[in-house]
C-alpha cells in the first residue's frame, strides 16, 4: 500500500453540483442509483481531463451513463480502487452510476451495513465509496436528494439527511421516502437508516424562532433509555446559541442508536448515528461516567453541525480543523454543565495517559499529519485531544472575547466551504490583529514539547524571575524542531496562600490581575515579575495552559503548599500528582534494585489532608476523589526506561496499600458518610458517589475480609449501576477475595440480556490484575457474552486486557502478546479498522526490556507477513517496526 501525502493535494477537476441517490434495499442485494450533475472546474478547451471516482472491490458496477447514454466499457477503466471515466464531456453533464452491494455481508461496518437487522451507514472517512463510485473527498460538496425503497413491514422507518419531501406505499409490501438536504455536503456526511425502530420526540425553538423537531430512534425495548440523550441534545443546542451564537439550520434533527458501530458516533447532517452505548442510559444500567460521556458526545456531534458540516475540511490531513475544534467545544460545554475544574483535570489526565505516549512512539504525528495509508488510522488522540489543546491555546492567548471574534470571522469567511487549518489560524489572527506566525509549528510538529522553568527571587530588588526553556523531541521523520508559541499561565502565591497581584516587567500591571499569561515563543526566554513583596511560591502552567511536559524547580514543600492553597484547581491537583509521581518513580527505582520500599510520611499526611477536606461544609467532593487518585501504572511506565511492568506494579501497589492502611479510618468514615439512602443524579449526589466509591476502591487493597464483605453487601443492595459496578470492581481484582466469583456470576445472571452491560462485565474481568489473567480472557472470548464482530465487545475484552493492568498483557512468558497477536489476525479478517486499534497495543514495544521487546517484535513481524492483511493493520504494524 502506498501513502498519500498532504504536499500532493490538488483541487478537484470536477464539481458535483447535485446528487440524486436511489436505494432499493434488499435482503440479498441492494441496488444504488447515483445520478450526479457534474461540472468541470477548469476552463473549456484543451484536452479532456479524466474523472476519477473512488470505489471498492465490494461494490459491483452495474451501469454507467453519461447524459442518458450507456458508456461503452472502453470509455472507462475499472480497478480495485475506483472508476475512471477517461474522456468526459468538457461541458456540464449528467453522470449516472448504478451499483450493487451486499450490506448484510459488510463486517467492516463502513459504507452501508446491517446492525441488529437494521440498515445503517458510516461514511467518514472513506465509506461512501463502498456504496457507489464517487469523488469521495471532503472538498467535493454537493446537494443530496435520497430516495429509499424497502419492505415496509421489516423497515418501517426510512431516514436520510435533510427534510422529508415525499413518502408513500408501493406494490409488493414496499414503501419509500425521499429526502432533500439543501446544504451542500461532502459524501462523508451522507447517512441512511432503515429499520424497525421506536422513537422519542421533543422540540427546540431556536433563538430566531425556528421550531426544530428532535427525534431519537432506538430499538423498541430501549425506548425508556433515551431521555438523557434528549436532555443533552436540548442543552447543547441552547449552549451553542448562548456561547457561540450558532443556531440549528433545519426543521428536523435525528439521532439513531445502533449496536454495531466502529466509533462513538457520527455527525451526518441532521441524521447523527450513534453507538448505542452513547445514547442508552437509566440509573440502573449506566454509570455516572456513562451519563457524562453521553452528554459530551451528543453535544460533540451536534456541535459538528457548524464546526465540520457547515464549514468542513479541504482534505483529510485537516481533520483536526473540525475534530480538535469540536472536542474543545464539547469540553467547554461539559465544563459549563458540570464542575469546570474537575472536567479540565479529567481531560488532561486523558491527554497524558493516551496522547503523550502516542506522541513519543512510532505513530507520532502532528495534529495535521503529512501522510497516511489509511485515513481511519488518524482518528487519533493526537488529532482530537491534542488538537483541542491547540484550539484552547488560542483562547488562552487571545482571551474569551478574542477567541469568539476569531470564531465569528471564521464562519463569516468560510460558511459553506471546505478549508484548512491555516484558514482557521488566519481567522483567529485577523480578527484580533495578532501575529500568530510562531504558533504555526503546533500544526506541523509531532512530539510533546518539554518546558523547563527555573525561578529566582531577588529580595532586594523585589523581583521574581522565571527562566523558561523549551525543546521538542525528535519524532519519526522529524528531527529539526522549531520553538513554538505557548501560553504559560502563571500565578504567584504569598506565604498566607493568597494570590499576589502581578506586574510583568515592561508591561503595565492590570489592577487585580493574579494570573498572567506569558507568551513564550523562543527556545529560551526570561520573564521578570516586579514589586514582588516576598518570596512567592509560583503556580506555573495554570489550567494546563499548554500541552507540554513541564519540569520546574519546585520543592516538595512548595508542592504541598500548592496542594493546600493554589486558587487554580487544576494546579492544586497537579501539585499532588507531581508529588506522588516523584515518590512512585523513586520507589520504582528501588523496587527494580530489590531494595526495601519505604513510604514518605509527608505524602501520607498530604493525602490525609485531602481526604479530610470531605468533612468541610461545601467540600468539592468530585475534586477530592480526583486528587486521591494516584498516577496509573501506564502513566508511570512512560517515565521509566526500560519499563518493567512487574516492578512498576509492585511499587504502586505498595504505595496504594500503605495509604489504604494509614488512612483506613478516614476512608471508612468518608465512605460511610457519603453513602446515601437513595439514588439521586444531581451534581452533589454524583460527587458524593464518586468519592464514596474511590474510598471503597482504596480500601479493597487492604485484603480485609470485613471490607470485602461490606463491598459484597454494597454490590447486592446497589440501586444504581455506578455503585453496583464499583462494588463489583472492588471484589473482582483479587483471586483471594472469597466473594469474587459469586459477584461476577450474579452480575452476569442479572444483566446477561443487556449487551451494553455485558461490555462492562467483560471489560472489568479483562483489566483485572489477577495472576495469569490471560487464561480468563481467552475463556471469555468463547463466552456467549462476547462477539468478535461487535466493536464494543472487542474494545471491552481485548482493549480492556491490553489497556488494563500491564502485568498481564506484558506477562514475562509472552502469553499476553501471543493472545493479542492471534486475536488481531482474527479480527482483521472481519474489520481492519477495529483490528488496527487493537494492534496499537504493540506500538510502544521499544520501551520495554530486551526480552519483552523481542517477543512483541516477533508478534509484529508475524502480523506484517500475514497474507491478506488490511491496509489499516499494515500501516500501524509497519510503522511500529520502522
Ligand atoms: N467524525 C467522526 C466522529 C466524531 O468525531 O464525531
Ligand atoms: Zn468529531
Amino acid at each position: 500500500p502506498k501513502p498519500i501525502y498532504l504536499k500532493d493535494y490538488t483541487a478537484p477537476d470536477y464539481r458535483f453540483a447535485k446528487v440524486v441517490l436511489d436505494f432499493e434495499l434488499g435482503e440479498e442485494v441492494t441496488v444504488v442509483g447515483n445520478t450526479i450533475s457534474v461540472e468541470p472546474t477548469f476552463a473549456a478547451g484543451g484536452d479532456p481531463r479524466p474523472l476519477f471516482l473512488n470505489g471498492d472491490p465490494t461494490v459491483e458496477l452495474a451501469g454507467v451513463e453519461v447524459n442518458g447514454t450507456a458508456l461503452d466499457a472502453s470509455a472507462y477503466v475499472l480497478t480495485k480502487k475506483g472508476l475512471t471515466i477517461t474522456a468526459p464531456p468538457a461541458a456540464p453533464f449528467e453522470l449516472k452510476i448504478t451499483t450493487k452491494i451486499k450490506p448484510q455481508e459488510n463486517t467492516e461496518l463502513e459504507g452501508l451495513y446491517k446492525s441488529s437487522g437494521n440498515f445503517c451507514t458510516q461514511c467518514e472517512a472513506e465509506g461512501f465509496r463502498r456504496i457507489t463510485f464517487y469523488q469521495d473527498r471532503p472538498d467535493v460538496m454537493s446537494e443530496f436528494t435520497t430516495r429509499i425503497t424497502a419492505d415496509k413491514a421489516k423497515y418501517p422507518v426510512l431516514l436520510s439527511n435533510g427534510n422529508l419531501v415525499d413518502s408513500g406505499d408501493l406494490d409488493g409490501g414496499k414503501h419509500f421516502t425521499v429526502w432533500e438536504d439543501p446544504f451542500p455536503k461532502p459524501a462523508y456526511l451522507f447517512a441512511l437508516v432503515a429499520g424497525d425502530l421506536g422513537m422519542i420526540e421533543d422540540k427546540f425553538t431556536t433563538k430566531s424562532g425556528r421550531e426544530v423537531a428532535l427525534r431519537i430512534y432506538v430499538e423498541e425495548h430501549n425506548l425508556d433509555k433515551a431521555d438523557w440523550a434528549m436532555v443533552s441534545l436540548i442543552k447543547s443546542m441552547k449552549w451553542d446559541e448562548d456561547v457561540f451564537g450558532l443556531e440549528y439550520d433545519l426543521d428536523l434533527f435525528n439521532i439513531v442508536a445502533v449496536d454495531d458501530f466502529n466509533m462513538g458516533a457520527m455527525e451526518n447532517k441532521s441524521l447523527n448515528i450513534f453507538n448505542s452505548r452513547l445514547v442508552l442510559a437509566t440509573p440502573q444500567t449506566a454509570t455516572d461516567m456513562d451519563y457524562s460521556a453521553i452528554e459530551g458526545v451528543v453535544a460533540h456531534e451536534y456541535f459538528h453541525n457548524w464546526t465540520g458540516n457547515r464549514v468542513t475540511c479541504r482534505d483529510w490531513f485537516q481533520l483536526s480543523l473540525k475534530e480538535g475544534l469540536t472536542v474543545y467545544r464539547d469540553q467547554e460545554f461539559s465544563a459549563d454543565m458540570n464542575s469546570r475544574g474537575v472536567k479540565r483535570i479529567g481531560d488532561v489526565a486523558r491527554l497524558r495517559m493516551a496522547q503523550f505516549p502516542q506522541d513519543a512512539g512510532p505513530m507520532a504525528h502532528p495534529i495535521r499529519p503529512e501522510s497516511y495509508i489509511k485515513m481511519d488510522n488518524f482518528y487519533t488522540v493526537t488529532v482530537y485531544e491534542k488538537g483541542a489543546e491547540v484550539v484552547r491555546m488560542y483562547e488562552t492567548l487571545l482571551g474569551k472575547d478574542g477567541f469568539r471574534k476569531g470564531m465569528d470571522l471564521y464562519f463569516e469567511r468560510h460558511d459553506g466551504q471546505a478549508v484548512t487549518c491555516d484558514d482557521f489560524l488566519a481567522a483567529m489572527a485577523d480578527a484580533n490583529g495578532a501575529d500568530l506566525t510562531a504558533f504555526k509549528p503546533w500544526y506541523s510538529q509531532a512530539g510533546t514539547p518539554k518546558l523547563d522553568v527555573t525561578t529566582e527571587y531577588d529580595a532586594a530588588a523585589k523581583t521574581f524571575t522565571m527562566t523558561c526553556t523549551q525543546s521538542t523531541p525528535t519524532t519519526p521523520g522529524q528531527s529539526d524542531k522549531k520553538p513554538v508559541l505557548m501560553p504559560i499561565a502563571v500565578g504567584l502565591l504569598a506565604s498566607d496562600g493568597s494570590d499576589m497581584e502581578l506586574t510583568l516587567e515592561g508591561e503595565a500591571g492590570a489592577a487585580g490581575e493574579t494570573t498572567k499569561v506569558l507568551r513564550f515563543s523562543e527556545a529560551s526566554q526570561t520573564f521578570v515579575f516586579t514589586d514582588v513583596a516576598e518570596k512567592p511560591v509560583p503556580s506555573i502552567l495554570r489550567n494546563f495552559s499548554a500541552p507540554v511536559r513541564l519540569s520546574t524547580d519546585l520543592t516538595q514543600e512548595d508542592l504541598i503548599f500548592l496542594m493546600a492553597n493554589d486558587s487554580d484547581q487544576f494546579n492544586r491537583w497537579e501539585a499532588g500528582q507531581t508529588l506522588t509521581r516523584a515518590l512512585l518513580l523513586d520507589l520504582v527505582e528501588k523496587a527494580g534494585k530489590g531494595e526495601e520500599l519505604v513510604m514518605d510520611q509527608a505524602i501520607v499526611d498530604a493525602m490525609r489532608n485531602i481526604v479530610n477536606l470531605a468533612k468541610e461544609k461545601g467540600a468539592d467532593k468530585a475534586f477530592i476523589a480526583r486528587a486521591m487518585a494516584l498516577p496509573s501504572e501506564g502513566e508511570l511506565s512512560e517515565m521509566v526506561v526500560p519499563a518493567d511492568p512487574d516492578v512498576i506494579h509492585a511499587a504502586r501497589d505498595f504505595v496504594v496499600k500503605t495509604l489504604a492502611k494509614e488512612l483506613k479510618e478516614e476512608l471508612l468514615w468518608t465512605m460511610r458518610d457519603n453513602t446515601s439512602e437513595k439514588y439521586e443524579r444531581d451534581g452533589e449526589s454524583r460527587a458524593a458517589r464518586t468519592l464514596k466509591n474511590t474510598c471503597l476502591a482504596l480500601l479493597s487493597y487492604l485484603e480485609d475480609p470485613e471490607i470485602d464483605a461490606e463491598a459484597f453487601r454494597r454490590f447486592k443492595t446497589a440501586d444504581n449501576m455506578t455503585d453496583q459496578i464499583s462494588a463489583l470492581s472492588a471484589l473482582s481484582g483479587r483471586a483471594d477475595c472469597v466473594e469474587r466469583e459469586e459477584a461476577i456470576d450474579a452480575f452476569y445472571e442479572q444483566w446477561k440480556h443487556d449487551p451494553l452491560i455485558m461490555n462492562k462485565w467483560l471489560g472489568l474481568q479483562a483489566g483485572a490484575s489477577l495472576p495469569n489473567n490471560v487464561e480468563n480472557v481467552k475463556r471469555l472470548v468463547d463466552h456467549p457474552a462476547f462477539d468478535i464482530k461487535n466493536p464494543n465487545k472487542v474494545y471491552s475484552l481485548v482493549g480492556g486486557f491490553v489497556g488494563g493492568t500491564p502485568i498481564n498483557f506484558h506477562a514475562a512468558d509472552g502469553s499476553g502478546y501471543e493472545f493479542l497477536g492471534d486475536i488481531v489476525l482474527k479480527i482483521d479478517k472481519l474489520n481492519g479498522g477495529v483490528a488496527a486499534r487493537m494492534v496499537g497495543g504493540f506500538t510502544r514495544w521499544r520501551k520495554y526490556d530486551e526480552k519483552r521487546q523481542e517477543m512483541m517484535k516477533a508478534q509484529l513481524e508475524r502480523i506484517v507477513k500475514t497474507e491478506g492483511l488490511s491496509e489499516n493493520v499494515f500501516e500501524i504494524v509497519s510503522k511500529s517496526l520502522e
